[in-house]
């Protein structure tokens, strides 16, 4: 007995089948709305095929959630409601669950369940085409090219504070924007020449990180024309912030008509470039080493 009065046990099975029926009605309705109202909607959006496959990952993901933080949510809603104080001075207590082997047990079974399952559905996803993301200087998952289309290399060059494009199939210019033509399988080499940077391209759903010394490929495969933002997501300076570019994917005609002017409008500065190159290492890294 306590200052407040007494505590009574309540036993009985049903406290369990009605958290169960609830969860079960409440995943039903939810699980769908998640897949089918708010997974079109989550980032980064279908600007690529591999932003797509990341929206179809997050809802995978989200769909997965969903049951486990309503059984959260409805079994914290239940003991609310169930087990509040009914009587002046006495205070009621559910069912033990310490010790419960069944719910032990079922607890290890789902979990691991999940985490093997998500461990294995990643790495398979992953492996598919890279996911956009970084894949060092030896990638092992390429997508295939588009049929009837080439790989388009673009090498991109971080600095303190912007982002530089050179286009080694198209005379080695370099190119303060970005365009990209549709349908088109991409490849980033992506290098910094200072500290390290990160290219971040939010709706073609790529990020790698700008390293200096270091080419980072990643891939992406361009859909119908999109603007996108690229931005840098790794602290790297006073002007981290200010490190930005709108790019876009074009039509072909209209790629090649604007890496053609880009060719005529840069070729007093490509001409003092150094030969393209994997990694670039600046005058002064050169002396100090
Ligand atoms: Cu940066």
């Amino acid at each position: 007995m306590s200052a407040h009065g007494g505590t009574v046990n309540v036993e009985g099975p049903r406290h369990w089948r009605n958290v169960v029926v609830l969860w079960l009605i409440a995943s039903v309705i939810m699980v769908p709305v998640v897949i089918f109202l708010i997974g079109p909607g989550l980032p980064p959006g279908n600007g690529s095929v591999e932003a797509s496959g990341q929206t179809a990952d997050n809802t995978v993901l989200l769909a997965l959630a969903t049951p486990v933080a309503l059984g959260v949510l409805v079994y914290l809603g239940y003991v609310l409601f169930a087990f509040r104080e009914r009587t002046p001075d006495v205070v009621l207590d559910g069912p033990a669950i310490r010790g419960n082997s069944s719910v032990q047990f079922w607890w290890l079974i789902v979990t691991t369940t999940l985490v093997l399952f998500l461990a294995g559905y990643g790495s398979v996803r992953l492996l598919a085409d890279g996911s956009g993301g970084g894949q060092g200087p030896n990638p092992i998952a390429r997508p295939a090219v588009p049929a009837g289309g080439k790989l388009l290399v673009v090498q991109v060059v971080a600095q303190q504070w912007q982002f530089n494009y050179r286009f080694p199939g198209y005379g080695g210019v370099e190119t303060n924007q970005i365009e990209l033509p549709e349908n088109t399988l991409v490849q980033f080499n992506v290098t910094s020449l200072d500290v390290i940077h990160s290219f971040w391209a939010y709706e073609l759903g790529v990020k790698a990180d700008a390293n200096p010394g270091v080419n980072n490929v990643a891939y992406v495969t361009t859909k119908g024309p999109v603007i996108f933002h690229v931005r840098c997501a790794e602290l790297c300076g006073l002007w981290h912030g200010y490190m930005f570019n709108q790019g876009r994917v074009v039509s072909k005609a209209d790629f090649a008509a604007w890496i053609a002017r880009q060719r005529v409008y840069f070729a007093p500065a490509t001409k003092t470039l150094p030969p393209y190159s994997k990694t670039y290492f600046p005058p002064a890294l050169r002396r100090a080493g």
